[in-house]
Parts: C-alpha cells; structure tokens; sequence
C-alpha cells in the first residue's frame, strides 16, 4: 500500500530497532471486522507513528468467516509492527485479549475494541496518560465522554452505578474495555480470576487493580455507532449475563473468594 512506500518503518521495528522492546503494544480483539480493521489499523500506525511512540499492534482474531486475519496480514505484510494472531480453539472475547496481552512485548498495553467504537485518537492520549499512572481508562461518564446512543447510554449509566454499589469499583465507566496499563503492572494481576466470558472481564481487572493499589486516570471517549460490519453484542441479553457476573463476583468477595 502506497502508506509502506513513504513510511516503510512507521513502527520503528523493522531494521535496526529490530528485537527492541515496543513502546506499546495495541491488542486488538476481531470478529467479523473485514469492514473496519484496515482502515483502523491504519490510522492507529498513522497516530502512533506521528508521536513518535514503537508500536506493536497485534491482532487477536478468532477466525473470523469474513478472512479478517487474511486481509491484516497481506495488507501490511510490510510492517513488522503488525502481527495477526489466529486462534483455533475456545473463542471469546476475554480470552482473545488474554492471549494478545501475554504474546505482546510492548512497556504499555493498550487494549480497545476494532469498530471505531473506541477512537485512534483516544487510545494515543490514553496512552500517553498511562506513562504517568499504572492504569489509563477510557470512560463515557465522565465529563466529555458518552454515547452517540442515548438509550444504551442512559442504560450503561445507571448499570455502572449499580456496578459500583455492589462491586465497590471507584470508576465511572466499569465496561468500556478501553484502556492502557503499564506492562509490569498488568502481568503483576492473576490472569485466571480475570479473563473469561465478554466485556465482564473488564470490571474484574479494574478490582484487581484496585486490590493492587495501582494509581488510575479517568480520560473521556465518546462512542460514536460502529462503522461497519455487524454488532456481536445483543445488549439487553449481555445485562442479564453481567448481572450474573457482578453478583457472584460480590459475593465471592464477601466471602473472600476472589
Ligand atoms: N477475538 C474476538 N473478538 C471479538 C469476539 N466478539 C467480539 N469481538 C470483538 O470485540 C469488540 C467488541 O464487539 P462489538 O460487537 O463491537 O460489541 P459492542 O461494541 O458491544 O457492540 P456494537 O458496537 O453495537 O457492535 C470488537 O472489536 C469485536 O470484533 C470474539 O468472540 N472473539
Ligand atoms: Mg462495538
């Protein structure tokens, strides 16, 4: 692409720097995301590049039918900053950023969803705010974030409020799955009591980096519809599987379970 012909090297790992520890490591979970993933890790190439971070960007698709894997892999064939991951048993989304978040060597990690849900301009100031905390988190409740969906807005707002009473999280936004944490922070969590089943895995990391002490800054996202391609999310059916989560979580903390 006409991109690897100007910049051959935008993620500074191809010749010299080869076997250097990235700056960031960007973890981008895929199903069915033929639509979006070219054009979003393009920019995100583009953005990192631009403030002059190494970039790893590694995506973790579970074989998706639509030959998502496929398209990265021709299309930046170039770029040895970009990886593609291609798991062949147990697919979910928890376990698909488990495996990208232990195959990454970045100091940071960033984590975000591939729709244009989560904005490249975003996850570059979310990072650059993690160099200076343990854990930088994308939050739509905070002043400057939201939704451009009022009624998933209004709905998610309420249930982070109900999240924080039971759970006893300090964030605002427990389910965005939006973040950036430095690399000896997130390998000091124990992986097995956080990542399984879908978006729920998000408020399990955040207790765990609370029971950690770990230092937090809020930055605000607005999520705009994705751009393209199909939802894998049925809203309402995914509350009630939270609920489940949140409640057995709650109390598997009261009895000192978890
Ligand atoms: N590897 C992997 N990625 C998944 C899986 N399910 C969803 N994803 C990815 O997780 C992210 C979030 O999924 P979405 O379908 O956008 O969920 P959502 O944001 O709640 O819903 P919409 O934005 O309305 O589509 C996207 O990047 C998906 O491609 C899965 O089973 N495995
Ligand atoms: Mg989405």
């Amino acid at each position: 692409m006409s991109d690897d012909k100007q910049t051959p090297d935008p993620s500074g790992r191809n010749a010299e720097n080869a076997g250097a520890r990235p700056d960031v490591s960007i973890v981008l979970p895929t199903y069915n995301e033929l639509a979006n993933i070219i054009p979003l890790v393009e920019e995100l190439r583009q953005r990192f590049a631009e403030i002059g971070a190494r970039y790893e960007i590694v995506v973790v698709d579970d074989r998706s039918p639509d030959g998502t894997a496929d398209a990265v892999r021709s299309e930046f064939a170039a770029d040895a900053g970009v990886r593609v991951i291609v798991r062949e048993a147990n697919p979910g989304l928890a376990v698909s950023i488990r495996e990208g978040i232990e195959s990454s060597t970045g100091a940071v990690i960033v984590v975000m969803d591939t729709d244009f849900n989560h904005e490249p301009k975003d996850a570059v100031l979310i990072y650059e705010i993690s160099k200076h905390v343990d854990l930088g988190i994308g939050s739509r409740f905070i002043f400057g974030g939201g939704m451009s969906n009022r009624f998933r807005y209004y709905l998610s707002y309420l249930y982070n409020i109900f999240m924080r009473l039971t759970l006893g999280t300090r964030m605002d936004d427990n389910l965005s799955g939006f973040f950036a944490i430095r690399r000896e922070k997130m390998f000091e969590m124990d992986f097995d009591k956080i990542f399984w089943g879908y978006g729920d895995y998000f408020f399990r990391l955040l207790l765990m980096s609370q029971r950690g002490d770990m230092t937090h800054v809020q930055v605000p996202v607005f999520y705009g519809e994705r751009k393209g391609g199909e939802s894998k999310t049925r809203f309402l059916g995914i509350f009630s599987k939270y609920t489940r989560e949140v409640l057995w979580l709650t109390y598997q903390k009261a009895t000192g379970k978890w």
